[in-house]
């Protein structure tokens, strides 16, 4: 079946997609084992995959030493468990999985930017490897299929779907913190990761916070203004949200009360010869805040040498990214640790710290969370931690002591934990003395509120609310096709060209350029000025702009082209090159005088903010402001204004993070009057123009004028065009020597409603 035969095909199955899955490979003399991967994301995702009729794709790990045949059976083995392996080559998992992502994502994703090599290197193979897991899925992908992407290794992987499938429906969970934009915008790559992520329909975080930082990343590279919960990118729209991941509690809950996992439970407390069991379990990796934690046990000990035969520290480590240089170095100076506080305070009879460096199975594990009287999660920054979160759920007995660091993502919804700052060790010292010194009734009254979270928020209720809030959202085909271009447009205006003469009204930016990021990065190109002197020569057309920007400016692109140029939404206008520059009305003398200090205050008490005059106006901006500050502001300074400026010929307009105060009666719909006057029978009027003043323009203009819109906004024009780019083939298709062009063009349009 081919790709195409397949994807009209419908299906209504989930398509998890994630950089490592349920079990991966492991090379042996006799072929190739499968064996199940640790990992909170692994873990965390099986009981989903488990319960629906997804499919899961992933790296099942290096397979190139197998035979064609042993690599079959794997695929095929890996096939009755739902699971499609994305086959990388060796060198790619090496520049990509422990290059980029490991040495550059996870360290500046989780704070610790100093851990970034300096040669940060990988990115090529990041991309490769994306588009690699792009093509795999866009292979399977059936209609009504919907697509759930994971964690930090694909975070490309959104946008590479969206061109190839750009009506799915794509989710896309971040399972490490998303950083502070300070953070964030370190990342020479930060660019390209935000536009990779903005390509899926949702975005899901643990923590609000999270959701926030990207939010304040959105606007702080990209200048992309979202509200807290959602963001317009381009045509589409994309929904945040907060989903906390769970545990599989019930599970936990079950082993915890089963007959084996009782005897190992007791097998280790009488191995801990009726010393209090302090645990760390964590994945050996430097953002889990081992090394201090084992320093805020050398310090209670050295405090208090009487503990040393009054607790036992069992950490379990489970071996991580042994390929990366970093975490073998890690690892050395952790053993070295160990055999120095052991060395320093151990006894003839015990040794403080049992160290076990090995993954171990999940009864034993549960055996540990059931045996410990204190559990240490103490990570540096974690998106969440999930082993806080068994432990909570295999404490059937009510009993035990979270102690939990507050840089974790659980901290966040585990009210009953003892929280701590890992980086403070006296403090933690001081919360273990604590967690082994409390009461039986506190250390139940904590352990049940702990419980009634974890048990009513696991995995189950995280991964439903995810996929049922994606099928939530309207599917792509729905906004889209509100926007697509009107073809008729261009039969209507070949028509009106045959018969009458053509005045275009044409807006500037938005309209005949990209809007840019800073105003001054928006000056007219070669093809755009070809274009414009082509036009006015045609004959029976006329061309005028009418642009929002000052006349200086103006003058500046266009002042030697025979264009009528309106400046300042028509405060000023100038027909033709060389005349003087007249006001539309007569301004009040000095009223921007008397304005400007009030905005200029407003701008020095609201950082990110700045003030505008031009001739005809004066701007508040506020759009780098801190969000709700800016918001605060700006409405006292309307109430402000409102005061000041009543019984004036001026009036307070409102726009996107901006506050304007202009003349009265000027606008678009002033030029729309003015143009009318002058125009005579057999001309037809042609508006185009992205934004709220175009539409006063639209509203002002006689009906036999043809008014088209430009992007998504809302509007009263009849006709609508993509962006800029489609406005130039518009214009391009008015001029004579293109006419024959006319079908070139269609195809052009058309191309544009299948990559809307
Ligand atoms: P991880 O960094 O892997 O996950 P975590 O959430 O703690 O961190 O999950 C670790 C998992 O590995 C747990 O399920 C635990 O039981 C298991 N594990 C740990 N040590 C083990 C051992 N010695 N033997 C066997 N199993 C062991 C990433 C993010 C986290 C986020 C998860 C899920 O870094 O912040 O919580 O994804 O989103």
């Amino acid at each position: 079946m081919t790709a195409g035969s397949q994807r009209s095909m419908t299906s209504h199955r989930l398509l998890i997609v994630s950089n490592r899955l349920p079990v991966s490979a492991r090379m042996t003399v006799d072929g190739v084992r499968i064996v199940p991967s640790s990992g909170g994301l692994a873990t965390g995702l099986r009981p989903c995959h488990e319960r629906s009729e997804s499919l899961w794709f992933g790296w099942p790990g290096d397979v190139s030493r197998a035979t064609t045949a042993q690599r079959e059976q794997f695929d095929e083995r890996l096939q009755k468990r739902r699971i499609v392996p994305v086959h990388l080559a060796g060198d790619q998992v090496d520049r990509d999985y422990h290059g980029f992502a490991n040495r550059v994502l996870w360290p500046s994703f989780h704070y610790l930017i100093d851990r970034v090599p300096i040669d940060a290197t990988g990115w090529d193979g990041y991309l490769e490897v994306n588009e690699a897991f792009a093509d795999v899925v866009a292979r399977e992908y059936l209609t009504n299929d919907t697509i759930w992407v994971h964690d930090y290794q694909l975070m490309l992987l959104p946008a590479l779907l969206r061109e190839r499938l750009p009506h799915a429906r794509i989710g896309f969970f971040l399972h490490i913190p998303f950083p502070s934009s300070e953070v964030f915008r370190i990342l020479p790559w930060r660019h390209e990761i935000l536009k990779g992520l903005l390509g899926a329909d949702l975005v899901g975080f643990h923590t609000f916070a999270y959701m926030r930082h990207f939010v304040t990343s959105l606007l702080h590279v990209d200048g992309i203004e979202a509200d807290i919960d959602r963001v317009r990118t381009g045509d589409r729209e994309v929904k945040l949200g907060v989903f906390p991941m769970g545990v599989d509690a019930a599970a936990f809950s079950d082993l915890a009360a089963d007959a084996d996992v009782l005897a190992r439970v007791e097998a280790i407390r009488r191995d801990a010869g009726g010393r209090r069991i302090v645990l760390g379990i964590d994945r050996l990796d430097y953002t889990k805040g081992i090394p201090w934690r084992l320093e805020a046990l050398e310090r209670l000990l050295e405090r208090d040498p009487h503990l040393r035969d009054g607790f036992r520290y069992i950490q379990v480590a489970v071996p991580t990214r042994g390929e990366v240089d970093s975490y073998r170095r890690f690892r050395r100076q952790l053993e070295e640790r160990v055999g120095h506080i052991n060395g320093a305070h151990g006894t003839l009879r015990s040794l403080p710290v049992h160290y076990v460096h090995q993954s171990v199975s999940r009864r034993d594990l549960v055996a540990l969370y059931c045996a410990a009287d204190v559990m240490l999660v103490t990570p540096l920054r974690d998106g969440m931690n999930l082993v806080a979160k068994e432990f909570v759920a295999s404490r059937v007995d009510d009993d035990g002591v979270l102690v939990l660091s507050e840089f974790a993502g659980a901290a966040a919804e585990l009210n009953g934990a003892i929280m701590v700052n890992p980086y403070d060790i006296e403090g933690v010292a001081d919360s273990i003395h604590r967690a082994l010194s409390m009461s039986i009734e506190e250390r139940r009254a904590r352990m049940r509120a702990l419980r009634r979270r974890v048990l009513e928020h696991d995995v189950h209720t995280w991964s439903d609310a995810f996929v049922q809030h994606l099928g939530l959202l309207r599917p792509f085909e729905h906004h889209a096709a509100v926007v697509r271009p009107d073809p008729s447009l261009l039969s209507t205006l070949a028509a009106a060209q045959r018969t009458m003469k053509l005045r275009l009204l044409l807006d500037y930016d938005g309209t005949l350029v990209p809007l840019a990021r800073s105003p001054d990065l928006a000056a007219p190109d070669d093809e755009l000025l070809f274009l414009l002197e082509r036009l006015i020569a045609s004959p029976g057309i006329q061309v005028d702009i009418v642009s929002g920007r000052s006349h200086e400016t103006l003058e500046q692109w266009f002042g030697h082209l025979p264009l009528s140029l309106w400046a300042e939404h028509g405060f000023w206008h100038r027909s033709r090159p060389g005349e003087v520059w007249e006001p539309a009305i007569p301004a009040a003398p000095n009223w921007v005088e008397r304005v400007k200090p009030i905005l200029e205050q407003f701008a020095i008490s609201t950082p990110g903010s700045h003030v505008e005059v031009k001739s005809a106006s004066i701007a508040w901006h506020y759009r780098c402001a801190p969000r709700e500050f800016g918001t605060r502001q700006a409405h006292e300074l309307r109430m402000l204004l409102g005061d000041i400026l009543s019984n004036q010929p001026l009036e307070v307009l409102e726009g996107k993070k901006v506050i304007e105060v202009r003349l009265r009666g000027v606008g678009k719909g002033l030029v729309a009057q003015r143009v009318q006057a002058e125009t005579r029978p057999g001309t037809v009027i042609v508006a185009i123009g992205d934004d709220r003043t175009d539409e006063e323009l639209f509203r002002a203009l006689p009906p036999s004028s043809l008014a088209v819109a430009v992007g998504r906004t809302r509007t009263i024009a009849k006709f609508r065009l993509e962006d800029h780019r489609a406005v130039r083939r518009i214009l391009r298709s008015l001029l004579a020597d293109d006419r024959p062009g006319e079908s070139r063009l269609r195809d052009g349009l058309l191309h544009e409603r299948v990559s809307a």
